[in-house]
């Protein structure tokens, strides 16, 4: 047996499955993902300062133009679609799998491909809030450009976590309750390496644990499959397997 056949046996015999995904499942829709050779942590900067530093909420609050200029020339990607991965795992639902996806990405592509059931931990480029009056706005009813306010004059804000923010609490609770519950978790496209967010993971218990990523992850030797691959190959090698 091959990997992807002992992949494709999984996913067959399990009814309820979470997909647990990071940055690397949207880089082949054209979004550099954080620490791959060409992600945006390795990309040589016009300023001297830290990603991580730029995206954080003092720096937000500090310097609001710096932090746009950043956040909307490297983090917002309106015109990326949906590839075959993220298609794939909303094809799952429509194999009558009980799918939730847990996504560390603010991208808004697994609701695009189909997904139904997105908790999205890190919030989504999609949604943003004036911080004075609270009132909603979409990505198309900003200004990405300049920094956005309000009509109120208040700043708006992305409802993205940056650094030195913390998850929802409710999101917290639904991806582990789904984690828990679920009977195969597949982790795809991440390093595993950003809190909380990479420690939900160990609330699953049962032996249906797969990582698919490009690079070796901490925990690797936790899982039952690894398999260290681009994900269009994957998937591509699973679909030949007619699942
Ligand atoms: P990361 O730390 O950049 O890790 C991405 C991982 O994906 C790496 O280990 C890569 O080896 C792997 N990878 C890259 N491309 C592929 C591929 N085609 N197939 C398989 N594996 C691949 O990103 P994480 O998601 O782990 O880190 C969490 C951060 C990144 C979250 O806070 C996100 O909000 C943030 N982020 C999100 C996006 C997005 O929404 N698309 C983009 C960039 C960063």
């Amino acid at each position: 047996m091959t990997e992807i056949d002992v992949l494709v046996q999984m996913i067959r015999s399990s009814q309820s499955i979470v997909v647990f995904s990071g940055a690397g499942l949207s880089t082949n829709s054209g979004i550099p993902d954080f620490r791959s050779a060409d992600g945006i942590y390795n990309q040589k900067l016009k300023s001297k300062i830290l990603p991580e530093e730029i995206i954080s909420h003092s720096f937000f609050i500090k310097y609001p133009k710096d932090f746009y200029s950043f956040y909307f020339s490297k983090m917002v990607y309106p015109e990326a679609k949906p590839n075959e991965a993220h298609l794939f795992f909303a094809d799952l639902e429509k194999m009558g799998k009980k799918v939730t996806v847990v996504t560390q990405n603010i991208d808004n592509l697994h609701q695009m491909a189909g997904s139904t059931n997105v908790i999205e931990l890190h919030g989504s480029v999609m949604r943003n809030y004036c911080m004075k009056c609270g009132k909603y706005y979409d990505l198309k009813d900003i200004s990405t450009s300049n920094v956005p306010y309000c009509d109120c004059g208040g700043i708006i804000k992305p409802d993205v976590v940056l650094y030195e923010e913390g998850l929802k609490q409710r999101d917290i609770e639904r991806a582990i309750e789904s984690i828990e519950n679920c009977d195969m978790l597949i982790v795809v496209g991440t390093s595993l390496v950003v809190y909380p967010a990479a420690s939900f993971i160990r609330f699953y218990q049962k032996n249906k644990l797969v990582l698919l990523n490009k690079s070796e992850t901490p925990y690797d030797s936790m899982a039952d499959l690894v398999i260290h691959d681009d994900i269009k190959k994957i998937v591509e090698e699973i679909k030949r397997n007619k699942l």
